[in-house]
């Protein structure tokens, strides 16, 4: 299973894969700069829908905004699949939400843990982080050309390869659940879970999702959080999630609710505490 190049992953991987457009093709490399550079590089040359990079690691694995994903050999999934959907721009962000929903999934069916969807792309176990989801767009004004969706999930990976600062906000599937995880088993059942949401998503849109999504993802829902926006910083109380996948946030003195496309979320008091009201019961 850890083998030095990760060959064993990746046959895994492709004698399990069970999709009928995801991951086909599938690039496996043992090491890349980023799987979304490299995803980007070959949409511009024309890939088709479901091509999937994935690699050992990653010297320089990306998060949202410029930061740095942590991607060390061996331990964990570094993946990303080239999607074409036929939808216009404003449409896409809610790709985001549905890979949680998949990650979320894939977490529950190999691993028998409890995931949470911190909005709008960790997935965190017992608190931690042990995913991050990165969705870059190709486009032209209107016009969707494809949207590179990354995903890392932190599945083997030992204590001693979080950076200290990090130490208390991630952590593995192996430090948490106290098994080694079969990386080609979990990439394969992520893989079908991915292919499910992305199908339903674009036969009927978010909403199709939005149940799944709210049920991975309730521990924010009634909470106090702070929400960091390209359009400025916002406090208030969750309300749920718009029809486009919107975080819908209530200002203290406001009576409209906020909608949130993007941004960075901070639970009040810190997440899995706050006051604890879902306002849909
Ligand atoms: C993300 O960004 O969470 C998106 C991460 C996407 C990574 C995948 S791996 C495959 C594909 N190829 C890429 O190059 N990227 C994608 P963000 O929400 O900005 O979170 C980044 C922050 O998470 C960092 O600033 C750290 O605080 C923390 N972090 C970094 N590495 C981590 C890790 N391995 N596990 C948990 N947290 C990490």
């Amino acid at each position: 299973m850890n083998d030095a190049t990760g060959a064993s992953f990746a046959q895994t991987l492709a004698s399990q894969l069970q999709t009928r457009f995801l991951g086909r093709p599938l690039h496996f490399f043992p090491i890349l700069d980023s799987t979304n550079t490299y995803a980007a590089r070959l949409a511009r040359e024309g890939a088709p829908e479901g091509t999937v990079v994935i690699a050992d690691a990653q010297t320089s694995g990306k998060g949202r905004l410029g930061r740095r994903w942590i991607s060390p050999p061996h331990v964990n999934l570094y993946l990303s699949v080239i999607l074409r959907p036929p939808v216009s721009v404003a449409a896409a962000p809610s790709i985001n939400l549905l890979a949680g929903v998949a990650v979320a999934e894939a977490i529950v069916s190999v691993c028998a843990l409890t995931p949470a969807i911190k909005w709008p792309n960790d997935v965190l176990v017992n608190d931690k982080k042990v995913c991050g989801i990165l969705a870059e767009m190709q486009a032209s004004a209107t016009t969707l050309h494809a949207i590179i969706l990354g995903i890392g999930v932190n599945i083997n990976a030992p204590l001693s390869t979080f950076p200290a600062e990090l130490r208390d906000k991630a952590s593995s599937l192996l430090l948490i659940g106290g098994r080694q995880i079969e990386r080609g088993k979990f990439a394969a059942t992520l893989l079908t879970s991915l292919e499910k949401f992305y199908v339903l998503w674009l036969q009927q849109g978010f909403v199709a999702v939005r149940a799944d999504w709210e049920r991975y993802a309730t521990d924010l829902f009634g909470k106090r959080i702070t929400v960091a926006a390209p359009e400025g910083t916002v406090t208030g109380v969750v309300l749920g999630l718009d029809t486009d996948g919107a975080l819908l946030v209530r200002e203290d003195a406001e009576a409209t609710p906020r909608r949130f496309l993007a941004g960075d979320v901070t639970v009040v008091g810190g997440y899995g505490q706050g006051e604890g009201h879902d306002p849909r019961h």
